[in-house]
């Protein structure tokens, strides 16, 4: 079998912990046995931090973490790390401007990605716009970060951009929804030629048959480009008589036409079992909002938010990942067909 290869940058000091000899290898993705890596109360009126988005910057890491200020308002704050893994926070909140320089700032911010196209970094986020709705910014430096006007109507969330254009276009996914506990959701695409203005949307997939999935689905990390097409992990929800159970889940996309699904994992990649995971504000969430891949050695990190409460961190290997979600693929003519009815 031919070897599947990340396209992209060499990131030689991705996170990494090799699989613990102990691991039942029943799944490609195996834990940081470390776990947490951000705890309670992690920065001055910060009860907690969780669904937050890293990315390399200048041969370190960057993030931007969604942190549950001890009001109970979430907002998103920056942080740096040497190593991906012990992180430190700046005490403000992400200073958002408009187009003319004025001070823009969402009311919540939550659920943040990170995500760099061409020469600048893009921040997408849930906010308030009249319910809950796609927040955008960008910057180039980390110290101004431009605010674009509501680029989506209410209600959407879980909006994850491409790391490239795809045919000329910025691509965006995203999850349209209710303005509560949604119990619903498809994964669709949106195409923009300047990220300000959204259209040609297409349907991408929706829930499954499969429980761990059977309620709804979002999008979760930055997908990261592949030999073999676009590898995606997103969140997949079931409910239980006690509340929502989020697992990680795996698909490809094709590689010019994203709305179109490759092959997609009838099992989860990862789901509730550690105490982290299992316990919490919100029990049995975990929840993945970005990767770091080295091309070089096919290593991924994935990053997770844990039971509304805490940052996990677990690993793969892309040629591992990928070979077992084909091993494991089950598509319907949803998931195949183009999505544009
Ligand atoms: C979703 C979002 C996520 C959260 C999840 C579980 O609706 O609000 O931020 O992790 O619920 O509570």
């Amino acid at each position: 079998m031919s070897e599947v290869k990340i396209i992209g940058a060499n990131v030689p000091n991705v996170p990494w912990q090799d699989r613990p000899s102990d691991d039942k290898g029943r799944l490609p993705v195996w834990r940081y046995k470390e776990n947490p890596i951000i705890g309670r109360n992690p920065a001055e009126g910060v009860a907690r931090i969780f669904n937050s988005a890293v990315i390399p910057y200048e041969g370190k890491f960057i993030g931007v973490f969604r942190g549950e200020q001890t009001n109970g308002i979430p907002y998103i704050y920056l942080g740096r790390s040497e190593d991906g893994i012990h992180w430190e926070y700046e005490k403000e909140k992400i200073p958002f401007k408009d187009e003319d320089g004025n001070d823009f700032m969402p009311r919540y911010a939550y659920d943040p990605r990170l995500v760099k196209v061409e020469d600048t970094y893009y921040i997408i986020w849930c906010q308030d716009f009249y319910g809950a709705a796609i927040g955008v910014a960008k910057t180039q430096d980390f110290k101004t970060f431009t605010r674009i006007e509501n680029p989506f109507l209410p209600f959407n969330r879980n909006a994850v951009l491409f790391p490239r254009k795809i045919n000329g276009k910025f691509m965006m996914l995203s999850r349209p929804s209710d303005s509560g506990h949604t119990p619903f959701g498809d994964i669709f695409l949106s195409e923009s030629p300047d990220m300000e203005y959204w259209g040609k949307h297409r349907h991408v997939m929706g829930k499954s048959g499969k429980w761990w999935e059977n309620l709804k689905i979002g999008g979760g990390a930055a997908p990261i480009e592949t030999t073999e097409g676009w590898l995606l992990f997103y969140h997949g929800v079931t409910g239980t008589c006690s509340g929502y159970v989020y697992s990680i889940g795996g698909a490809i996309l094709d590689i010019d036409n994203p709305s179109v699904v490759k092959y997609r994992c009838e099992t989860f990649l990862l789901t509730p079992e550690e105490w982290y995971e299992e316990r919490g504000f919100v029990p049995n969430v975990t929840f993945p909002c970005a990767t770091i891949h080295d091309a070089k050695s096919g290593k991924i990190a994935i990053y997770y938010g844990s039971a509304d409460t805490y940052v996990g961190l677990a690993f793969t290997e892309i040629n591992e990942v990928v070979t077992y979600i084909k091993e494991h693929s089950v598509v319907t003519g949803e998931d195949t067909e183009i999505g544009k009815r």
